[in-house]
């Protein structure tokens, strides 16, 4: 079998990835290890940034694949006291609620049922082919035997875990790492966030209540990193809540899910390996405080796409050459971004000897968002998405 693009990995890069393409006139294959149910229903990110509408918007999508509302405000509440921040530009444009599963769920169906789109489901033992004066090629296993696509770019859109990144050799890639020394606590519940969007600092550390469509909202809760599902049975979360908000009369509701996630950040670089490129957090993390981990993967799919249109219509392959070096400032802006967002947000644990020194600090960075003008306009720019 034959085509131009592989893509590995069927989240969200990798199905925007093969919107776009699909859209453009250029085949490409998705191939991606679990089924269709399990990627449908996996929820994780919120909002869609400013930048990336306007991406879906410049490809005629944006009304087939965002669902929800602008979001206008969020509440950096301190200890409880509501402190409300404007995000929504003055024409009421801006970043939109809309799940990352929602989002998923609407790729599926644009590419698979009304542009013909191919995508391998249960595609297991991805292998990479992909060395220098070659014609690159994947093998695969599926419930039907083995398979080899033929091709001339891959785009790798499966993550961390991946075996994209996995495939390139050692010495290529330099890693860059920090580790914040916390996590966060994530449970699904059954209410609604009812009135602002909440990104809570407080004395017993953050706490956030994001929406998670109409009936639904994700609290996050800061947690030390050993800590595990024995350590926060359900009361306790909602105990945790109350007293971080400082807030007694929210009730207690069904919690669906909880999980923890540490928090760090890496960036891999370059992000590309002779017709291998990689993309989204194949590449780089964030935490999610900054809520930007799949606007960054899908900046890394607009650039990324441009560059494959280019050289496979005007046989110009610049943009590939020089995929990696366009988008890593960006991603390298958006780490600055998620450091200083999720060391204002948190009690980053200061050292006995020195007090509170770095919650003081916090608490001013905080302050400057609600006194400086300057520092407000920088922040909304890095919440709709630097361009
Ligand atoms: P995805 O979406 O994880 O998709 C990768 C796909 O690759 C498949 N795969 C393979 N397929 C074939 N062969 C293999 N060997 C494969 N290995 C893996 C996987 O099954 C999967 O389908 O990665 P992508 O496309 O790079 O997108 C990245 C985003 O999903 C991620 O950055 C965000 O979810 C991060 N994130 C948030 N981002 C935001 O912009 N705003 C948020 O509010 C936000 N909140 C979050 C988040 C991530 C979270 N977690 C779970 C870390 C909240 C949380 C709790």
């Amino acid at each position: 079998m034959k085509t131009t693009v592989a893509i590995i990995g069927a989240g969200v890069s990798g199905l925007t990835l093969a919107t776009f393409l699909q859209k453009s006139g250029i085949p490409c294959i998705v191939l991606e290890r679990r089924d269709r149910a399990y990627i449908e229903m996996r929820q994780r990110a919120g909002v869609v940034d400013a930048r990336a509408v306007r991406m879906f918007e410049q490809w005629e999508l944006a009304d087939k694949l965002l669902a929800g509302p602008v979001a206008g405000t969020i509440n950096y509440c301190l200890n409880g006291s509501d402190r409300i921040f404007e995000l929504a530009g003055d024409d009421g444009s801006g970043s939109r609620f809309c799940t990352q599963q929602m989002l998923v769920g609407n790729l599926m169906r644009e590419l698979l049922d009304n542009m013909n789109g191919d995508v391998r489901w249960d595609a297991k033992d991805v292998a990479i082919h992909n060395e220098e004066g070659q014609q690159p090629h994947i093998n695969y296993i599926d419930e039907t035997g083995t398979h080899e696509i033929v091709c001339d770019y891959i785009a790798g859109c499966d993550a961390d875990l991946g075996v994209s990144r996995a495939s390139i050799p050692d010495g290529i890639l330099t890693k860059y790492t920090h580790e914040f020394g916390y996590a966060w606590l994530a449970a699904l519940v059954e209410a609604p966030v009812t009135g602002h969007s909440i990104m809570g600092v407080s004395n017993y550390g953050c706490v956030a209540q994001l929406p998670r469509g109409p009936l639904r909202s994700r609290y996050y809760l800061q947690c030390a990193l050993s800590d595990n599902a024995q350590d926060w049975p359900d009361e306790r979360v909602w105990d945790e809540i109350r007293l971080r908000l400082n807030d007694q009369t929210v009730q207690n509701a069904v919690i669906h899910d909880k999980f923890f996630v540490p928090l760090r950040s890496v960036v891999h670089a370059p992000m590309q390996y002779h017709n291998l490129f990689l993309v989204g957090d194949a590449a780089h993390l964030v935490p999610p405080t900054s809520a930007k981990g799949m606007n960054l993967a899908l900046y890394d799919v607009d650039i990324l796409s441009q560059a494959i249109v280019r050289a496979v219509r005007d046989h110009n392959i610049d943009g590939l050459t020089n995929y990696s070096d366009t988008v890593l400032p960006h991603i390298w802006n958006y780490q600055d971004f998620a450091v200083w967002m999720t060391d204002m947000m948190h009690d980053a644990g200061d050292p006995a000897q020195n007090g509170t020194f770095r919650q003081m600090t916090a608490r001013a960075r905080l302050d400057n968002l609600f006194s400086s003008p300057t520092a407000a306009k920088l922040h909304n720019e890095y919440q709709h998405g630097l361009n």
